[in-house]
């Protein structure tokens, strides 16, 4: 029988990477974002290429009624989630904490924040009744470092850090595997949303330097969740070569 993953904010960008990675490995999916009409399209191309079910999700991961309602309702065979990858979130502005806006930090704590906490609260309770589980948590080199005008994003990353030390805490007499993965620069639509569509902003920071691409951090998910029952990858910080800090990058 296919293990099942739930992947969180699978429009897009890295989660999409990894929808097609753990497809590749025959996980039967449940994709969630959004966006509707992404989801179905990407599904319908996993189901062209992969023989394996997928179910989407489509809600707002910041309204905590809609997920829990969602995993409730999740079909019995789909009650078994082997991997959760929390990987749902964004930069919203680039800002001083004087000058601030408040919305945009709104938008980030309840969606890097909160939302990862609504998921994993729903969803672990059954990984820890069955004993057997992997959270992958989508943290940033931004929870590692904090960087000039990105205080309250970097501080929404230091949570998910702290939070994979917690769950790894609590969850570790039931052996389910916590994971952290920091990823430096990766070109996705992470700027675009960052930058609230202003194109010229976003090409900047990939400009003149080789990124990660979302693939590479799907790679590091595969790696971490194919290890032998024995073994857990804590964390892992992933930057591009040309980066050697949040700050620090080298351009062409
Ligand atoms: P993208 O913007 O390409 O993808 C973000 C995904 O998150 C989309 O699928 C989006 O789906 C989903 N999402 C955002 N808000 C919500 C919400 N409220 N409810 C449900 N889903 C939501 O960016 P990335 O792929 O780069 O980002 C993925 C993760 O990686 C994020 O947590 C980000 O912080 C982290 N990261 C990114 C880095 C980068 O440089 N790109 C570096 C380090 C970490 P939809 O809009 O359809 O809801
Ligand atoms: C995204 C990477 O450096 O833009 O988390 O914060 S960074």
């Amino acid at each position: 029988m296919n293990k099942i993953a739930l992947i969180t904010g699978a429009t897009a960008g890295i989660g999409e990477a990894v929808a097609y990675k753990l497809a590749e490995l025959n996980y039967n999916l449940i994709l969630t974002g959004r966006r509707n009409d992404r989801l179905t399209n990407l599904s319908t191309s996993l189901k062209s290429k992969y023989e394996i079910d997928i179910l989407t999700l489509n809600f707002d991961i910041r309204i905590r009624e809609a997920v829990k309602t969602q995993i409730e309702a999740l079909p019995e065979a789909w009650k078994n989630i082997d991997v959760l990858v929390n990987n749902a979130g964004l930069a919203a502005g680039l800002s001083t904490i004087q000058e601030g806006n408040i919305d945009d930090w709104e938008q980030m704590i309840d969606t890097n924040i909160k939302g990862l906490l609504y998921i994993t609260r729903a969803v672990s309770p059954v990984m820890v009744h069955r004993k057997q589980g992997h959270i992958i948590n989508i943290g940033s080199i931004a929870g590692k470092e904090v960087y000039p005008n990105g205080g309250v994003y970097c501080s929404t990353k230091f949570a998910v850090d702290a939070l994979s030390k917690g769950m790894r805490i609590d969850m570790v007499q039931s052996g389910v595997k916590v994971t952290a993965i920091h990823p430096g620069m990766v070109e996705t639509e992470f700027s675009m949303v960052r930058f609230k569509g202003d194109q010229a902003k976003a090409d900047a920071v990939y400009q003149g330097l080789t990124p990660l691409y979302a693939n590479d951090i799907a790679e590091a998910v595969v790696f971490a969740i194919t290890r032998p029952s024995h073994v857990n990858i804590n964390d892992m910080v992933i930057m591009p070569t040309a980066q050697a800090a949040a700050t620090v990058v080298v351009r062409d």
